[in-house]
């Protein structure tokens, strides 16, 4: 898998390192070729090296706009070394091949970070860079790419290494950066006319490889404008790959719902059991597992119904006729399943304005990937929380153990409080939730709603007895004191799950003792902001 390097060809407007880098060269017997200015440098250092010219017998023209553009040039750079049609022809028009590119490129970024006239921008587009860059890459089974000048020192330690070879790996690594970097500058150039020309699209997607799915009649409020990009190339299932059966156009706050409520309900196997998921402003306002999925959707919709109305309804399995008939009795803005019997979509039709969406599958849990938000001047990416509770070494850490019940209780808690907000406490039992507290500043006061929801729950079922006695409860990070701990036990929660690693750990789990409550730790936070 080693190219031996027998000649190079060198076009850089950085000539940061280049006489050392080429002198290198030079010194294995490698031949040097080069364009305009950097020909010039290299014969200013007393190297042997041709002008590009000479390879194509057309002078560079046009102020430089044309100077590798030709066949001398890319049939060197493309030709398969070992497809004898391809020899033939650099034979018969006398074309030598190029086993090493060294390009970087006409400095747009810079020209346009200093505010330069329109002209100088333009001037500033590289063309045939790029397109030398994408030659080598693509024919990185025979040629290497160097984009970047801190890949000189790495291609010269290989060839010494190689004896004047360069493998398949190094080969591979260059040609994935060459296109990254190739990428990003046509991103510069876009999004320089995007602004320059105002033909930005309305909520165009700067900086990001994405293609326009959709544009969006405006965004989370009506003066903001919007659009969804679908990820380049596969992408996990779920809202991205999902067929809209009928419906009104999808929001941008349905965008945002429907994809966590999907991403919520997928944490549940649906070969264990039927689970349903109801969203409202992207935090779960009941979740539930049932032997079908009218049971979960009854069982779901139990926890919060005030808030349920108008909410995004995420199904882990096929959606049946059953299911869908409770569904559409009330308001409903989205249901999203991995598909739907056709008697379950005639149900969902007579509903106009329901939008039905079927992903084909779930999304896995556990994918990689990333997630992405932009800030002012900026983009923080992180991967995603990929992590699920059966995942983790789950630690008892109190006198009393959790009960059988308990402990499936706190596993499906923990599940949930993974796609609430933070701070995210989640009351639960028997595979439903009671209560849940999202997005509040302070934990206490985010233990306080879930408890009171649970409260709410009861009196609207006429129970003497809040929905929290008797459930389990999980928290999305640890409880820094005893007192969130303490309301939850009060609440009538009889066991906890959290993360641990508080310095007050101690204090929190002799309070747990103190209360008869069962502990477990989890060693990893869901935050979710
Ligand atoms: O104007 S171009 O798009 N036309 C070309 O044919 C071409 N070939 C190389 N720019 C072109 N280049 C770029 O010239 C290279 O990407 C490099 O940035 C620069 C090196 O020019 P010089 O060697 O004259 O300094």
């Amino acid at each position: 898998d080693q190219v031996r390097v027998s000649r190079a060809l060198l076009s850089v407007s950085d000539k940061t390192g280049l006489v050392d880098f080429a002198r290198a060269l030079d010194a294995r017997g490698i031949a040097l070729v080069s364009t305009g200015g950097t020909h010039r440098a290299l014969q200013e250092a007393g190297l042997p090296v041709t002008e590009v010219a000479d390879l194509t017998g057309f002078p560079e023209m046009m102020d430089g706009r044309v100077k590798t553009l030709h066949p001398a040039v890319h049939g060197g750079l493309l030709a398969i070394r070992d497809n004898p049609e391809h020899q033939a022809a650099l034979a018969a028009h006398g074309i030598g091949a190029i086993d090493l590119l060294v390009v970087n490129l006409y400095p747009f970024e810079a020209t346009i970070a200093a505010d330069k006239p329109e002209a100088d921008c333009i001037e500033n587009i590289d063309v045939g860079g790029p397109a030398m860059i994408r030659a080598a890459a693509k024919n990185h089974a025979d040629v290497a790419v160097v984009t970047d000048v801190s890949d000189y020192a790495t291609v010269l330690a290989a060839l010494e290494q190689n004896n004047g070879a360069l493998g398949g790996d190094l080969r591979r690594q260059l040609a994935q950066k060459a296109f990254a970097r190739t990428a990003a500058y046509d991103s510069a150039i876009a999004n320089w006319m995007a602004v320059q020309f105002g033909t930005e699209a309305p909520g165009q997607f700067r900086a990001f490889g994405g293609t326009l799915a959709q544009s969006l009649r405006y965004g989370e409020n009506p003066h903001q404008s919007a659009a969804f990009y679908r990820a380049p190339g596969k992408v996990r299932a779920g809202v991205a790959t999902a067929r809209q059966l009928q419906g009104k156009e999808l929001s941008y706050n349905n965008f945002n719902d429907t994809d966590a409520a999907y991403e919520c309900v997928a944490e549940f196997d649906p070969s264990r059991a039927a689970a349903v998921a109801i969203i409202k402003h992207a935090n779960p306002c009941g979740v539930s597992e049932g032997a079908s999925l009218l049971e979960a959707y009854e069982r779901a919709l139990a926890c919060d119904p005030t808030s349920a109305f108008g909410g995004i309804v995420a199904l882990n399995r096929t959606l049946d006729a059953e299911a869908a008939r409770k569904i559409v009795e009330i308001f409903t803005e989205v249901i999203i399943a991995p598909d739907a019997t056709p008697e379950a979509a005639a149900i969902v039709a007579a509903k106009k304005n329901l939008r039905l969406l079927l992903a084909g599958s779930l999304p896995d849990p556990r994918a990689p990937g990333e997630t992405v938000r932009t800030l002012s001047g900026g983009l923080l990416i992180q991967g995603r929380d990929a992590v699920v509770v059966d995942d983790m070494p789950l630690k008892v850490v109190t006198k009393r153990a959790p009960s059988e019940a308990e402990s499936a209780d706190l596993r499906f808690a923990y599940r949930v409080a993974k796609h609430v907000k933070s701070n995210a406490i989640v009351y639960a039992k028997g595979g439903a939730t009671v209560g849940i507290g999202a997005g509040q500043m302070s934990r206490v006061d985010s233990s306080r709603i879930a408890a009171w929801k649970a409260a709410e729950g009861a009196k609207r079922l006429g129970l003497a007895e809040s929905l929290a006695v008797g459930s389990v409860v999980a928290s999305d990070a640890f409880f820094p004191f005893a007192d969130g701990l303490l309301a939850a036990a009060e609440a009538g929660a009889t066991a906890v799950i959290q993360p641990g690693g508080s310095m007050r750990d101690a204090e929190v789990i002799a309070a747990a003792d103190e209360a008869g409550l069962a502990m477990v730790f989890t060693g990893h936070r869901h935050f979710r902001h």
